[in-house]
C-alpha cells in the first residue's frame, strides 16, 4: 500500500511528533522505460516519470501534502496560493481533505479547463485575476504576510521538501541517480526540489553521482534563459506561462552545480513532443510536461545528451487536465456513422 510521501520519507522530511501524517496517496509514481521514443532518438536508457499519476494529476501533491501538514501544525485555518492551475487543484484537494478553507488566485483565461474543474469540485474559493500568474503571486505573498493565512506556493520551503522525494524514488528505482534529468521549468520550484533531493541522496551515499539537470522553459516564457524578467509571457503550455520565477536563483544554482542547462523550446516543439509521446509511448501528458520531452529531443539532436547515458524525463502532469488542446493535434478524422454494422464494417476495412 502507498502510505504517502510523509510516511514513506519521514526521516528525510521536516516532520516532528506533532506533524499530522496526512495523505491522499501521493508519490510512488511509475517510472516507465521508453521503447519507441528511445529507439527513434537512438537512446539506450530513457525513462519517463509519470507524475500525472499523483492524486490530483500532477507533481504538486508531493509538496502540497508537506505544506498543508505544516499549515495544520501551525494551526492555520486558511491556505492560499497563486496558480497557473495545478497548484490550485492540489491545494484545493488537500484543503478539503483537512477541512481547511482554500483560496486560489488564477490568471483569468489562461488556466486549463480540467484544473479549474478540480478546484470547483474540491470546493475552493476561486479568484480569477485580470493579470498574470506573477502578479497573482505578488498579491498572495503580500496578503499572507499581513494575515494568518498559510501560503502554499513553492516559495514555502515545505513544498520543496515534499517535492524532493521524487528524486529519491527515481534513484531507488534505477539503483542509482540517472545521468541526465529533463524537466520543465515554470516558477522553478520543481527543478530546485529535484536538485536538493539528488544532492541529499548523494550525501547519504545512496547514489554514486548526481544527474546533470536539464531544465526547459517555453520560448515565450523563458526569463531564466534570457536572463531577464518577461513582462507578458505567452505559451500554449499555460502551466509554465511565468515571467518572473520565484525560485530563479536556485534554478540557476541547480543548473550550474550539476553542470546542466536551462534552455527554451518553442510551442511547436512542445506540441510535437506532446503528440509524439502519446503516439509512440501511449503516454498522455499536459503541454507543460511535454516541454521536457521537447527539450530532450533538442538536446539529443544538438549532441548535449549522449546516446549511451541514462536519461529521465519528468512528465509533471496528465494530459486530461487540458482536454481542449488535444484538438490542436487532431489529424485522424472523427467520423459519424449510422448505427448499422454494414456501414461500420465498410469504414473499418477502408482505414
Ligand atoms: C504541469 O500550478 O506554477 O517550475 O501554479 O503545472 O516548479 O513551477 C505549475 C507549474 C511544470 C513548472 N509542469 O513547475 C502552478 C504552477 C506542470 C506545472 C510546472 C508546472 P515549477
Amino acid at each position: 500500500m502507498n502510505q504517502g510521501v510523509l510516511q514513506t520519507y519521514r526521516e528525510h522530511l521536516p516532520i516532528s511528533s506533532s506533524t499530522p501524517m496526512i495523505s491522499l496517496g501521493e508519490g510512488d509514481t511509475p517510472l516507465v522505460r521508453s521503447h519507441r521514443m528511445a529507439a527513434e532518438l537512438g537512446l539506450e536508457n530513457l525513462y519517463f516519470k509519470l507524475e500525472g499519476c499523483n492524486p490530483t494529476g500532477s507533481f504538486k501533491d508531493r509538496g502540497m501534502v508537506m505544506a498543508v501538514a505544516n499549515a495544520l501544525e501551525r494551526q492555520s485555518r486558511t491556505i492560499i496560493c497563486a496558480s497557473t492551475g495545478n497548484t490550485s487543484a492540489s491545494a484545493a484537494a488537500y484543503g478539503a481533505h483537512c477541512n481547511l478553507s482554500t483560496v486560489v488566485l488564477v490568471p483569468k483565461g489562461n488556466v486549463a479547463r480540467g484544473k479549474i474543474a478540480q478546484a470547483i469540485a474540491y470546493g475552493a474559493h476561486i479568484l480569477l485575476i485580470n493579470g498574470s500568474f506573477d502578479r497573482a503571486l505578488a498579491i498572495v505573498r503580500e496578503l499572507s504576510e499581513r494575515h494568518p493565512i498559510a501560503l502554499v506556493n513553492s516559495v514555502n520551503p515545505y513544498r520543496i521538501e515534499g517535492q524532493k522525494t521524487a528524486a529519491f524514488e527515481i534513484s531507488d528505482a534505477l539503483g542509482d541517480a540517472p545521468d541526465y534529468l529533463c524537466i520543465p521549468v515554470g516558477n522553478a520550484g520543481n527543478i530546485t526540489a529535484y536538485w536538493k533531493g539528488f544532492k541529499e541522496y548523494h550525501e547519504l551515499e545512496a547514489t554514486t553521482h548526481t544527474p546533470q539537470m536539464f531544465g526547459f522553459q517555453a520560448e515565450g516564457a523563458a526569463p531564466i534563459v534570457r536572463g531577464e524578467i518577461v513582462e507578458s509571457p505567452e505559451t500554449i503550455a499555460t502551466a509554465i506561462r511565468i515571467g518572473n520565477p520565484a525560485s530563479w536563483r536556485s534554478a540557476v544554482e541547480a543548473r550550474d552545480e550539476s553542470g546542466g542547462l536551462i534552455d527554451a523550446v518553442t510551442d511547436e516543439e512542445i506540441l510535437a513532443a506532446y503528440k509524439l509521446l502519446a503516439r509512440l509511448e501511449g503516454i498522455f501528458c499536459e503541454p507543460a510536461s511535454a516541454a521536457s520531452v521537447a527539450g530532450l529531443i533538442k538536446s539529443v539532436g544538438n549532441g548535449l545528451i549522449p546516446r549511451d547515458k541514462t536519461v529521465v524525463c519528468i512528465l509533471t502532469g496528465t494530459g486530461l487536465k487540458d482536454p481542449d488542446l488535444a484538438n490542436q493535434i487532431a489529424d485522424i478524422p472523427l467520423r459519424e456513422l449510422s448505427a448499422e454494422s454494414d456501414e461500420v464494417e465498410r469504414v473499418i476495412l477502408s482505414l
